[in-house]
């Protein structure tokens, strides 16, 4: 073997995920994401800093030593940042379009135009309803609903100069005085996203720090998408409880109809489920066992997170499942789809089903799908696979037999509902006494997405581990849950493996309070959904900090994407830095080309919101950073504190 191929042999299995792993080990008959990230090295460098323009036909510019200023005459600071503009823009725009299809399928609903949905969760729509002050007693479900509605549209389209809703009745008061004070409080999702773009054409904005508050505000209406999106999908599909289920490829089972459900939107992958139940006969007619749903990312954590279906992998290892021969259809709504699937899926029996106008792929079947005729399509869906589980009739199948325990669900009101075991009067005091007390060091956020940048799961485990160990409370989102489901994580024993003591005492004593209400114990992490649920998480962070009389620059809180790939990541950085947090990102973003914008993400950024960026690509070195800045906060929280007890007045917002 040459030296290239025995390098490609030990490279292309960059993943610590043994399901995946045992996959890659595999002759396979066509490349995955693994090899073409091979393939795609060295990878460009003007790219991966950020100093290549190509928002005119006269570029691509490129920013070198000898060429310091594109033809324009932009600099390498404009360029970076209108690139950090445009990434961010692209993220607000993938979520925004995600909770716009929810808010659409809701008036359908109110119009009598979506049979097959209902309203799940009266208890979500009231307390929604309440925190804009729309009127609920001696209403009916339908009308508090339309008012809801109505004004969702407007944080959709409003340009009276009214500011978005969803984000003025979500933060801190601290935060809001700050947002309005810097000028990036968005009007509306539509409303930034159009004047974004426009203040980023050729020819518009040079000013590097005028394009980074941009970026923010595009950024904070992209929280606002996420927020409506998950408030609009615990209405109609319910608010997630705790499920025990499993995850990894092991869930895979050579006897069903094996049919997984990808992308990002509930309302297709909540109808698969009840189809699925509903043509059980038929799949047994056909000479299967019965049929088994599986996810993969963000779909995935939601069918999870409300239905307890399992988990068979994350993003990058998408492709893998089917390569064990034995999926029978991938069915895929939006986001994060990598076209290779269909490649990979022509090897196989496997039938990839689209079902978004906006997501087609040459080769795959197309659903059209619809909320009028919602369940007739899940069906549709349905016997495709049970059409491909017949092609499949007495062929082999590879699976992995790995497959680990999990316990997910963690919404903010499970959270609260958990916590009122200890606390019935203040549910969130349980946590910031815990704080207080020392007793855990921090909460951390985990979330993001895959990169091969870094070996698959790998900065996600690593970090987890070493924070649980060091009494991190640790919450998950997206492909980070994903990696946690798959490798044992997010089950009870991990406690045990991994947490620290007080972090153990902490999860031990929620576990005694809510044994009457658990039908398990509580796992090490808790998964608290998609990628739009960091609005989830976001309110976590608020409630601390409203608790401890502060403003969220101040709490012991941190973030990380440890392995960020997509838009929607970068979006969620930022917000999550307007929002005066210290986010770690695993893999270093296109702005090293910049000094200047470097050093806005990474200091200046905390000057003005408290919040920064820490870009740290190993993950041991990550946690150590993360643990640094938690314990910053908390010595300063208590500094403060004290100082506050001794005058006898209220911390300091300052920070
Ligand atoms: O929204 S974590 S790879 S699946 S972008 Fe995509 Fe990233 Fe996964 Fe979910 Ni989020
Ligand atoms: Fe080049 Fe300026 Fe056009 Fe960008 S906008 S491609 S820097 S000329």
């Amino acid at each position: 073997m040459s030296d290239v191929a025995k390098k490609k042999q030990v490279d292309r299995n960059r993943t610590i995920d043994p399901a995946a792993s045992e996959v890659l080990a595999r002759k396979l008959p066509v490349d995955t994401a693994y090899d073409r990230y091979l393939a795609q090295q060295p990878q460009c460098k003007f790219g991966d800093t950020g100093i290549c323009c190509r928002i005119c036909i006269q570029g691509p510019c490129r920013i070198t030593p000898k060429a310091p200023k594109g033809i324009c005459g932009a600099t390498a600071y404009t360029i970076v940042a209108r690139n950090l503009v445009r990434s961010v823009l692209g993220g607000t725009a993938a979520h925004s379009d995600h909770a716009k299809h929810i808010l659409l399928t809701l008036k359908a609903l109110l119009e009598g135009n979506a049979p097959d949905y209902t309203i799940k969760s009266t208890e979500k729509l009231h307390a929604v309803a309440e925190r804009f002050d729309i009127p609920v007693a001696g209403r009916t479900d339908l009308e508090i609903l339309a008012d809801l509605v109505e004004l969702g549209m407007e944080d959709f389209m409003r340009m009276d100069g009214k500011k978005s809703q969803w984000i003025e009745k979500t933060i801190t008061p601290g935060r809001l005085e700050k947002f309005n004070e810097c000028g990036i409080m968005p009007t509306s999702i539509f409303e930034v996203i159009a004047g974004a773009t426009a203040q980023t054409h050729m020819g518009m904005d040079a000013d590097p720090v005028n394009l980074i508050f941009k970026a923010l505000q595009a950024a904070l209406a992209d929280y606002a998408g996420e927020h409506i999106g998950t408030d609009m999908s615990d209405v109609i599909f319910g608010i997630p409880e705790p499920v025990y289920t499993e995850a990894n490829m092991g869930v895979i089972d050579p006897q069903k109809v094996n049919i997984a459900v990808h992308g990002h939107n509930p309302l297709l992958s909540e109808m698969v489920v009840v189809a699925a139940r509903e043509l059980e006969e038929e799949a047994r007619a056909a000479g299967a066992e019965g049929i088994q749903l599986m996810g993969v990312c963000c779909t995935g954590n939601e069918v999870l997170m409300r239905q307890g279906v399992p988990l068979v992998t994350n993003f990058i290892s998408q492709e893998l499942p089917i390569m064990t021969g034995a999926i029978d259809a991938m069915v895929v709504d939006l986001q994060c789809i990598m076209p290779g699937i269909q490649t990979v899926a022509e090897c196989y029996h496997t039938r990839i089903v689209t079902t978004s106008e906006s997501v087609k792929i040459p080769g795959a079947y197309h659903v059209d799908f619809s909320e009028e005729k919602a369940l007739e399509h899940a069906k549709e869906v349905i016997r495709i696979g049970i059409e491909g589980f017949k092609e499949r009739a007495g062929a082999e199948c590879e699976i992995p037999e790995i497959k680990n325990k999990v316990v997910a669900g963690f919404s903010l009101e499970t959270l609260y509902d958990l916590f009122s075991s200890i606390n019935a009067d203040a549910p969130i005091k349980v946590l910031t006494d815990a704080l207080k007390s020392g007793q855990l060091r921090g909460v951390a956020l985990l979330a993001g997405c895959n990169n091969l940048k870094v070996k698959h799961d790998d900065n996600h485990l690593t970090i987890a581990k070493e924070l649980a160990k060091n009494d991190v409370l640790l919450v998950a989102t997206g492909c980070a849950a994903g990696a946690f489901a798959k490798m044992g994580l997010l089950s009870p024993e991990a406690v045990e493996e991994y947490a620290g003591d007080g972090l153990k005492s902490f999860i031990h004593s929620l576990n005694e309070a809510n044994a009457d209400k658990l039908k398990g114990n509580l796992p090490l992490v808790f998964h608290m959904g998609s990628c739009v649920d960091n609005s989830r998480a976001m309110n976590l962070a608020t409630a601390i900090a409203n608790d401890l009389g502060v403003d969220t620059p101040k709490i012991p809180y941190v973030v990380s994407a440890p392995e960020a790939m997509s838009e929607k990541a970068i979006a969620i950085g930022c917000w999550n830095v307007a929002m005066g947090l210290p986010v770690h990102v695993g893999v270093v973003p296109p702005v090293t080309g910049s000094e200047l914008v470097n050093g806005i993400a990474t200091q200046i950024a905390h000057d003005v919101y408290g919040g920064y960026f820490i870009w740290e690509t190993d993950p041991q070195q990550a946690a150590q950073k993360l643990l640094e800045a938690l314990d910053y906060r908390s010595w300063k929280l208590k500094v403060h504190d004290e100082t506050a007890e001794k005058y006898g007045a209220k911390a300091s917002a300052a920070w």
